[in-house]
């Protein structure tokens, strides 16, 4: 739970937008629509997506919350309008106008099934336009107002693919260089990875996933560093900061599993072989690896955060899997509509954004302040950051 912001989005794939609230942000921070429109346009890319990406060119109108460019320390509102919506809107009016056509046959892996059971819904459209990974658009343009926060403060995040399919990009990133020539180095990538040999091995998994009409799911790795000691707390099991950033990663459309550090891997491994030896430079505590990605008993140990996730491939297949027609029970294949083959490195751009929102929650549950000014100053006051 995150506890000093609070965020809502609202909205259909194929609606006329999304709507997007968060609470919270102290005021007077710098924040345009440009700063915004940057993380947007990342979320488009990536090799494997739909024609939907061609249609869509996001754009997050800030409708209330700043005022001369800066926040004013109330809740900020957003919106973001669907292009595509003009193709949609006899599927989508508002106002009823005896529109018939039903979606009848649920796709195994996505909401369809459980959502049409769970709401008693007869067409599975009314399940589709909410599941959808568009909404994730929203909660990009929200994130990112919280990392332009980070941006302020000095920390920063980055994020790269490093699996698609079972082609793995093995290359190990130094977290104590800058993160965000990391993040130009996979931003420049088509599947924002670091390796050339496994880019273009990625491209082929997946053009042929395409070319079956099946997708491809993968492995993101997120980093970020300057966080000071203390983020989370090892006081109550709420307030551990891995169970927070879980929360919220795991949140995203498709993601199933998460990983720190050394993550599952070290069940493997004697515990000397684990831990993270401590030493001392210029009179402050170093650390020999970083096996713990950063955090040790719920709290950030000042490390740079390393954090794995994995992505299931998408289940809307244009060669569909077999299901059942829920108005006649008959046998039949699933539903099939646009979609992306292959959305991972969009995801790694939804990821690396949402990290920021729990992170800023942190900050502010430990330093507090009601403005930018009054966050630096607690901040500039506590003994280390
Ligand atoms: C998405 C928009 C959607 C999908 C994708 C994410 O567009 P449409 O459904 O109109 O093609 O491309 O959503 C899914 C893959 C999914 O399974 O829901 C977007 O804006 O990211």
């Amino acid at each position: 739970m995150l506890e000093k912001l609070r965020y809502l989005t609202a909205g259909e794939s194929h609606g006329k937008g999304l709507l997007g609230i968060i609470d919270g942000i102290p005021a007077n921070l710098l924040i345009s629509e440009e700063y915004i429109s940057k993380q947007l346009s990342r979320r488009q890319m990536g090799y494997g997506r739909s024609n939907r990406m061609k249609i869509e060119s996001d754009f997050a109108e800030i409708y209330c919350g700043v005022r001369l460019g800066r926040s004013l320390g109330g809740p900020i509102g957003l919106i973001i309008r669907n292009k595509d919506h003009k193709n949609w809107t006899e599927q989508m009016s508002v106002n009823d106008n005896n529109y018939s056509k039903k979606i009848t046959l649920p796709r195994p892996g996505h909401a369809d099934l459980a959502g049409a059971m769970k709401f008693g819904f007869d067409d599975i459209r009314n399940v589709i336009e909410r599941s959808s990974a568009r909404e994730t658009a929203m909660r990009v343009a929200i994130s990112s107002i919280c990392r332009k926060l980070l941006d302020e403060l000095g920390i920063s995040v980055c994020s790269r693919v490093v699996q698609i399919l079972d082609i793995i990009d093995n290359t190990v990133i130094n977290t104590n260089k800058k993160l965000s020539e990391i993040n130009d180095m996979a931003d420049k990538s088509p599947v924002r990875c670091i390796k050339k040999i496994a880019e273009k091995k990625m491209i082929n998994v997946i053009d042929i996933a395409k070319k079956n009409g099946d997708s491809v799911g993968g492995i993101i790795e997120i980093n970020c560093s300057g966080l000071p000691y203390g983020l989370g707390s090892y006081t109550q099991w709420d307030k551990k900061l891995q169970s927070k950033i879980s929360e919220t990663i795991l949140s995203i459309n498709a993601f199933k599993g998460i990983e720190f550090g050394m993550g599952f891997s070290c069940a493997r491994e004697y515990g000397s072989r684990v831990h993270d030896e401590i030493g001392i430079k210029n009179n402050s505590f170093i650390r020999k690896s970083n096996n713990a990605g950063g955090i040790e008993g719920g709290m950030s140990n000042a490390q740079p955060l390393t954090i794995r996730v994995s992505m299931k491939p998408i289940p809307t297949l244009i060669k569909p899997l077999d299901s059942v027609d829920i108005s006649t029970m008959e046998l039949k294949k699933a539903h099939k509509e646009r979609t992306d083959s292959c959305a991972v490195p969009a995801a790694s751009i939804i990821a690396e954004n949402l990290l920021c929102v729990v992170i800023v929650d942190s900050i502010l549950s430990k330093f507090g302040g009601d403005s930018i000014q009054q966050l630096k100053m607690h901040i500039s006051k506590s003994a280390k950051f």
